[in-house]
């Protein structure tokens, strides 16, 4: 198994690679959306969490991520002695309507294809997306984790309805008319993923590129008035049956899988490492299940981080793990502090469970 750090947009800088190479890490996972444009959010040095009006505004439609930037962001890492794992997630400006099935469907899904041929030229490996219409809503933060850290977490769901213009958590269009998202049946929504796929999957195999699924976070089976998809661990393999592409990949998120009400992390570990069928790995910590929960420090929480990690060497995983979440440190560099504590304490595991 592989250490890697995930970086948002604004932290994809020369001294973060090299941050993130001193905290042992190999590979680094990149997040090109910018959460934290102009919405009203947690500070861009935390991880976004926003109100009613998501995380802020997604990119621009008719920008798709070009060949240059994908390959300069390779070679960025490549200097600092890292390789670029993944890229995760898509801007919403990018897909909304492939989420939403509306006018622009075909125009964006061509878009999509574009991008997964442009990663594989670059040689980014893996995309990693969350085929979700809510996205990442309804998160708190507070001084939830020890020491009175700062971290996030789940009081109650929040079904208030989208308004028109936003998806994802975030607005892809202000002008839009007043009115919320049409509503829709989960049923709907696993015949938009699996139209995605079937389409995608493809063009991602040509390219060498593996698609790999976010679950929902928070798991809840609606949110905002919509349809979640993999809300439970058993709903993972509905996914991966959907297509059967080695493409068709999962990027498994420990801290999401244990805060979902069915099922057990354990065993959901073992389930998908053992068909090969992890890309990559979040691992987080978290006390509690939805409709409350906490996200905590890596060894506080619910989840027996080791005992995971020994399922995953068992069953041959070799791919990147890459701390997911860290709660904010009381010093001069909070993002920083947890993710060195959180990479420090996953390389000691990792070390004892191959001793
Ligand atoms: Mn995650």
């Amino acid at each position: 198994m592989k250490l890697g750090l995930g970086l948002y947009r604004h932290a994809l800088t020369p001294e973060n690679f090299r941050f993130a190479r001193q905290c042992g890490c190999t590979h680094i996972v990149a997040h090109l959306v910018d959460y934290f444009n102009g919405g009203a959010h947690s500070k861009a040095d935390d991880q976004p969490t926003g109100g009613k009006q998501g995380w802020g505004y997604a990119g621009d439609r008719d920008k798709l991520w070009s060949l240059e930037e994908l390959a300069s962001l390779v070679k960025a890492a490549a200097q600092e002695g890292l390789e670029i794992a993944a890229i995760e997630n898509f801007d919403p400006a990018h897909w909304y309507d492939v989420l939403l099935d509306g006018p622009k469907r075909g125009e964006q899904m061509e878009g999509l294809k574009t991008i997964i041929r442009r990663m594989g030229q670059a040689g980014i490996p893996c995309m990693g997306y969350n085929f979700s219409l809510a996205g990442v809503a309804g998160r708190i933060s507070g001084p939830f984790a020890r020491g009175h850290a700062v971290a996030v977490g789940v009081e109650a769901g929040d079904n208030t309805p989208i308004p028109n213009g936003m998806v994802w958590n975030m607005v892809y269009d202000p002008l839009a008319p007043s009115g919320t998202m049409a509503e829709i049946t989960a049923d709907e929504l696993w015949l938009r993923a699996k139209r995605f796929l079937d389409e995608l999957l493809p063009v991602a195999q040509e390219a060498g590129v593996q698609l790999a699924a976010h679950p929902d976070d928070p798991p809840f089976a609606t949110l905002r008035n919509t349809p979640r998809l993999v809300y439970q661990p058993a709903l993972y393999q509905k996914l991966l049956d959907l297509n059967s592409s080695p493409c068709n990949g999962l990027e498994f998120c420990i801290g999401s899988i244990a805060e979902m009400t069915q099922g057990d992390v354990y065993e959901a570990a073992d389930q998908y490492s053992r068909q090969g069928k992890i890309c990559y790995v979040h691992l987080r910590n978290v006390r509690g299940k939805i409709p409350s929960y906490r996200e905590t420090f890596i060894d506080e929480g619910d989840v027996d981080i080791l005992r995971v990690l020994r399922i995953l060497q068992k069953n041959d995983f070799d791919g990147v793990l890459i701390p997911d979440h860290a709660p904010q440190m009381s010093c001069s560099a909070p993002w920083h502090a947890g993710m060195a504590y959180a990479l420090g304490y996953i390389n000691a595991a990792l070390a004892a469970i191959r001793a």
